[in-house]
């Protein structure tokens, strides 16, 4: 009798534990402090990984999840000055990694090392460098990293810290925020080995990621108001010191030029993909915002260390920063994904598109009369 008593108190007991709401887990168990030492790992046998750049929105190739020590991830980046158009008829130079504006992102797992070289050909004609917001160390490398035309450097940080973080260009001076309002900006997100976790610590994986970055023009003007045109970056940044010290942009778009990011560049996804949106602004503070949607968790700062908030309408980007959030796609059309100070998305341009496929629920919207006369 007593042996059955006990055998009913144990399953009681077991059906208790596994009845428990994964809501009241508490997100925060077996999490280590942030001031622990992460450094002190010798570096001697790491295997090396090249990971292939790709432009944006997209994102290189990558595991959510590892095993195993961590590893050096190598990355290339070579610095291009160019002459682009970035709006219709309106051409600016362009201080780029690889490229394209934003640069590419950078994908590894905490702990990892970043080795980068990054490469200076002798065809440009300034001293460029790189300030990653998730490295360790004096001016976040870019002492260490300066390389004048023709040079190339290679340096190496561990990414201690999860999250999106911003990387730029930083050569001293006014010249900081001159190269980062040239373009010369872009995004590293450091993963948790483990995976990204949800509200309640249980893993969440994205179907897609996307990188979205915005970024503010302030292109100098003759005097009927045309925007001028200068036949190399330095010879406009006298006046380009003038025009952005007014503080207002004369452009703000997403990923480079208007109409990145729409049209027939508008971004895909189907019903039921959870999607990871990355967006960064690395000088001017922003608000974002899905029409016809929500993020359903945002990593408020961009850290993964920290519990995701959920169900926001609109979420901040802080200049300087880069910030995820996942959405799960219940509806199929067409959705905007914005910046919420509307006239910066409609008059100026930071907006992107994106088209989902997938059958439409009425239980979710539905038109119940079509528009005709008041009756
Ligand atoms: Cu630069």
């Amino acid at each position: 009798m007593k042996e059955t008593r006990l055998l009913l108190f144990l399953i009681v007991i077991s059906l208790i534990l596994t009845c428990t709401p994964s809501s009241i887990k508490d997100p925060h168990q077996n999490k280590i402090s942030v001031f622990e030492d992460s450094g002190s790992k010798s570096t001697n046998n790491l295997k090396h990984v090249v990971q292939n750049m790709v432009a944006p929105p997209a994102l290189p190739q990558h595991e959510q999840v590892v095993q195993g020590d961590p590893v050096v991830v190598d990355v290339r980046l070579v610095v291009e000055e160019k002459l682009q158009e970035i709006a219709p008829g309106v051409k600016t130079w362009l201080l780029t990694y690889n490229g394209s504006v934003p640069g590419p992102i950078i994908v590894v797992h905490q702990n990892d090392y970043v080795q980068l070289t990054l490469v200076n050909p002798a065809t440009n004609t300034m001293i460029h460098n790189i300030d990653f917001h998730a490295a360790t160390g004096g001016m976040g490398g870019g002492d260490l990293t300066s390389v004048a035309p023709g040079q190339e450097v290679s340096f190496r940080f561990k990414a201690i810290k999860s999250g999106v973080f911003v990387y730029h260009c930083a050569p001293g001076g006014i010249m900081v925020p001159l190269h980062v309002i040239s373009g010369m900006n872009g995004a590293i997100m450091v993963l948790p080995r483990d995976g990204l976790k949800d509200e309640n610590g249980n893993p969440v994986r994205y179907d897609k990621a996307f990188y979205i970055s915005e970024q503010d023009f302030y292109l100098p003007k003759e005097k009927n108001g045309k925007y001028k045109e200068y036949d190399s970056p330095a010879s406009g940044f006298g006046d380009l010191i003038e025009s952005m010290k007014t503080l207002v942009p004369t452009h703000l778009v997403f990923n480079g030029k208007t109409n990145a990011l729409t049209g027939e560049n508008a971004l895909k996804a189907k019903v039921g993909d959870k999607v990871l949106f990355i967006t960064s602004q690395a000088n001017r503070d922003t608000r974002i915002h899905l029409i016809g949607g929500h993020a359903d968790l945002v990593w408020l700062g961009g850290s993964f260390n920290d519990t995701p908030v959920t169900n926001y309408e609109s979420w901040p980007v802080v200049g300087g920063s880069a910030v995820a959030a996942i959405y799960q796609f219940r509806q199929p059309g067409r959705y905007l994904y914005l910046d919420h100070n509307l006239i910066e998305a409609f008059a100026f341009g930071a907006i992107a598109e994106i088209n989902v496929s997938g059958q439409w629920n009425d239980n979710l919207m539905k038109q119940i009369e079509k528009p005709g006369p008041i009756k």
